[in-house]
């Protein structure tokens, strides 16, 4: 299988959960607390002795994402922290050995795949708790402001034997993985650096349809990418404004991530949450230029997801179950962005998302005789397609068309789609 027909399911989708999760829930500062505090191994011990997410239930994350129109999911395996969910034969800092006593990962996976959604695995290349992970060239490591710490000789290649190891257990012990999603190489710590050829040769062998992020390094925008360079690209916290395209004009696939707060991992404090609205128009946004959007969500200690979280997923599921149509299997449309919002498409079926209707009737440039239907998405009601009073003295008029939306308001505040039916 080439790129195109191993990404073309997550085209299709478009809608993921990002799940950030570990020791850090407890903390409760963000995922980025051992770092940020400059937190010693010892320190950040007790969590590792406290770990016991007893409201852990997979299954309600599952069928959250699920109602929220999500069609598939990436969770944490380990993070930068180090910490396992899963039990890994290669290492004593896996949640088996706290409190919680079991493979969270291997629940996950289970309770993803039973709500028919596909599952994705994160995990970071980058390890804060492994004795032959370089602190010295780690700008951000915890203990980088420990002279000892920073000598300490250290064995890199033991390293990348254990991470190397421990991406064979999770592609072998949990069946079908459909994404894996690493994270992150910098400076010089890319590509070979992580013996990424060698490492990609192995997860193809394992998982030949499995796709992956492109954080191991490489440029995937080149026409001749490297084999690490990645299935898809991952701007983080951004929609890229003119889409993803590669040296030769084609498009790159790519899914933006984005978090709900200000925050990744669990955070007690941090309300700064999207609304439904900003979510529904971003997710409208990826797939008008041609882009997925992974949303995350942060549980807490006990491994339920934040209210504020579980409510702004509600909302989008519930336009999304009207409107999903104008998401899935659509594209970025041939046509420049409209003045009122942005077009989605499925082959003849054009989706006007109207964001900022204005008054009087909407106006569709370049579409004149071009409209065989209209309705109104949601409800499936017609709308006809009228030429106002006097619009030959409007200029553009030529070549456009008029629908009118009945009354004042946007039948749907979030995001109104009205569903067209090219000749
Ligand atoms: O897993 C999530 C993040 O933890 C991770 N990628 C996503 C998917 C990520 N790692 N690094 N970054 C994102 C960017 C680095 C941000 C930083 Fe900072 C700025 C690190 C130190 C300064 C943000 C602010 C984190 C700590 C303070």
């Amino acid at each position: 299988m080439n790129r195109k027909e191993r990404t073309k399911w997550f085209l299709d989708d478009r809608f993921g959960m990002f799940i950030h999760w570990g020791l850090y829930a407890i903390p409760a500062r963000g995922e980025w607390v051992r770092s940020v505090e400059k937190i010693s191994n010892e320190d950040y011990e007790k969590y590792f002795e406290e770990f016991n997410p007893s409201h852990f239930n997979p299954k309600e994350w599952a069928r959250a994402a699920k109602a929220a129109g999500q069609k598939y999911a990436v969770l944490t395996t380990k993070h930068h922290d180090g910490f396992c969910l899963f039990d890994s034969k290669l290492t004593d800092y896996k949640a088996t050995n706290t409190p919680a006593k079991r493979d969270l990962i291997k629940e996950y996976v289970e309770a993803f795949r039973e709500e028919g959604l596909k599952v994705g695995f994160y995990y970071s290349i980058i390890d804060w708790h492994h004795e032959n992970y370089p602190a010295f060239g780690d700008r951000n490591h915890p203990m980088r402001d420990n002279e000892n710490f920073r000598k300490k000789q250290i064995n890199f290649d033991q390293y990348l034997e254990y991470m190397h190891g421990q991406v064979r257990e999770l592609l072998t012990n949990y069946g079908k993985i459909d994404i894996m999603w690493f994270d992150f190489s910098y400076d010089d710590m890319t590509g070979e650096k992580w013996k990424a050829t060698e490492l990609i040769q192995m997860i193809r062998d394992i998982q030949p349809d499995i796709i992956i992020d492109n954080r191991l390094g490489g440029n995937i925008k080149s026409s001749n990418p490297e084999i690490y360079a990645g299935d898809f690209y991952s701007p983080e916290q951004i929609v890229p404004p003119g889409g993803i395209l590669d040296e030769n004009g084609e498009q790159v696939p790519w899914e933006a991530c984005i978090t709900l707060n200000d925050n990744w991992g669990y955070h007690s404090k941090d309300k700064n949450y999207k609304s439904p609205k900003q979510v529904i128009r971003t997710l409208v946004e990826c797939v008008s230029k041609n882009g997925n959007l992974l949303l995350n969500v942060g549980p807490d200690a006990r491994g339920i997801i934040p209210q504020e979280s579980l409510g702004i997923l509600q909302e989008v599921g519930n336009w999304m179950q009207r409107n999903g149509e104008s998401i899935y299997r659509c594209k970025a449309a041939k046509l420049p962005k409209p003045e009122w919002g942005r077009y989605t498409q499925n082959g003849n079926k054009l989706y006007a998302h109207v964001f900022d209707r204005g008054i009087g009737p909407i106006y569709f440039a370049g579409l004149k005789d071009k409209i065989k239907k209209a309705r109104l998405l949601a409800d499936g009601s017609e709308l006809k397609i009228e030429t106002p009073w006097m619009a030959e003295q409007y200029s553009d008029i030529e070549s456009g068309a008029f629908i009118n939306l009945e009354g004042a308001r946007l039948p749907d505040e979030n995001d109104t789609v009205i569903e067209l039916e090219l000749v």
